[in-house]
């Protein structure tokens, strides 16, 4: 029966990663897939996470399964993390967590949960959004519609946005970027998101917010100003958190689902279907990375070295936006970029086209998305000088 299946190519961001691996110029940078890198081109396991590490190798005493919405205390720590430690969200009982392999899987579970008990249901995306939520949302069976994020002109099209908010259907869900919008970099003001706010609740919309950078772009609190506010004005949202990138633990696959209802009675209501989502794809989520944020968010110790070195993390992206901008002065083209340092997170829509990122790939061995976007962590002040170089050349 096999002899039918066709081949398919493999996700394109991930497979920059083995182009990059085969390219044997010395040169070569890479600006491909969204991990962190350091100043070494390394992603580095965070010093608190080492630390937590071999406490648990220590004290660890079961393997035993942790239940499908994994551990409490983990819950409870992303809760606070996400909402704020005093959220009147939280002092009102009407949130819960439930944890999921990365942020990936608490989507999977929010689209399933969307196609089983919202029937009919459809979600509004970003143009452009992550590639992935296409996919995750193809394979639930969810109808997807789009909304304008970018225009031509290579700027954030929030009129467009907005105007199209406004003609969606009752009851539709619409899915935001809390922060570090991927892959554009732009993000929404404090002024922007209480327009979408105010359009959300006159449509009555759910709004679905996935959290995946929070520290990467203004602060861990910073971060999570538009979360909170929806959490905090609305009865009703669905928000997916991961400890991909925050922690450094992508490969531990560490993330979680939380849905806020209007009432405590609800929101267990809604949470109890999360479990049954949870089972029928993968029984219980991983337990390791939990783990290791539970080790981390309860000691004091921990918890500060953690978030100094999260903010070493997030200086060293936005020193990089400002540095890139100035390496490309001596060209005359830092106004053309100036929208590098106003962007946030990893990634940047440079503006520049397929067949110039082709050139930069074929002609200096720099690698990023097709779509234009570069993984600014992947910048070093090595290899700035060549990089911008390099841009002059494909841009004149
Ligand atoms: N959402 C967005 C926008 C992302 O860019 C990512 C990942 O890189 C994720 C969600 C989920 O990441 P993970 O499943 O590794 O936690
Ligand atoms: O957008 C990125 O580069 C990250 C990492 O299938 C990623 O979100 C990319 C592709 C993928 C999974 C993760």
């Amino acid at each position: 029966m096999f002899e039918q299946i066709e081949r398919v190519p493999g996700d394109a961001i991930l497979g920059l990663i083995e182009a990059f691996n085969k390219d044997s110029n010395p040169q070569k940078v890479d600006l491909g897939v969204g991990v962190y890198r350091d100043a070494h081109g390394n992603t580095p396991v965070m010093r608190a996470v080492k630390e937590a590490e071999s406490l648990l190798l220590k004290n660890e005493t079961t393997k035993s399964y942790i239940g499908s919405h994994g551990d409490p205390r983990y819950g409870q720590a992303i809760l606070s993390m996400v909402l704020g430690a005093d959220s009147p969200v939280l002092a009102a009982k009407r949130a819960s967590a439930t944890q999921s392999p990365g942020g990936t899987g608490a989507l999977r579970l929010a689209a399933d949960f969307i196609k089983t008990h919202l029937p009919g249901k459809g979600i509004w995306l970003s143009d452009p959004t992550w590639p992935n939520h296409l996919g995750i949302f193809h394979a639930a069976g969810v109808e997807m519609h789009k909304y304008p994020y970018v225009d031509a002109e290579n700027r954030l099209d929030f009129d467009g946005m907005l105007a199209t908010l406004k003609q969606i259907p009752q009851g539709d869900v619409v899915l935001l970027h809390a922060c570090c919008h991927n892959p554009s970099g732009f993000d929404l003001s404090k002024e922007q998101w209480q327009q979408v706010l105010e359009v959300v609740r006159e449509r009555g919309l759910l709004p679905l917010v996935d959290f995946a950078y929070q520290g990467f772009g203004d602060g861990l609190e910073e971060d999570a100003y538009g979360v909170r506010l929806m959490a905090e004005n609305l009865d009703e949202v669905l928000i997916t958190s991961s400890c991909s990138k925050n922690f450094g633990l992508y490969r531990e696959r560490t993330g979680c689902l939380i849905a806020v209802a209007k009432n405590a009675e609800q929101m267990e209501n809604v949470r109890s279907q999360f479990a049954i989502v949870a089972r029928e794809n993968y029984s219980n989520p991983p337990a390791h990375g939990s783990a290791i944020v539970v080790e981390i968010l309860d000691s004091a110790e921990l918890a500060a070295n953690w978030r100094e070195e999260l903010t070493e993390m997030r200086d060293r992206i936005n020193g990089l936006r400002r540095d890139f901008v100035d390496a490309l002065k001596p060209y005359g083209l830092d106004q053309q970029f100036a929208h590098i340092a106003e962007q946030r997170g990893m990634f940047s829509y440079t503006g520049l086209t397929p067949e110039q990122v082709d050139r930069l790939r074929d002609e200096y061995a720099i690698y990023m998305v097709r779509s234009g976007r570069a993984n600014v962590a992947g910048l070093a002040s090595e290899n700035l000088p060549y990089v911008a170089k390099a841009i002059a050349a494909v841009v004149k």
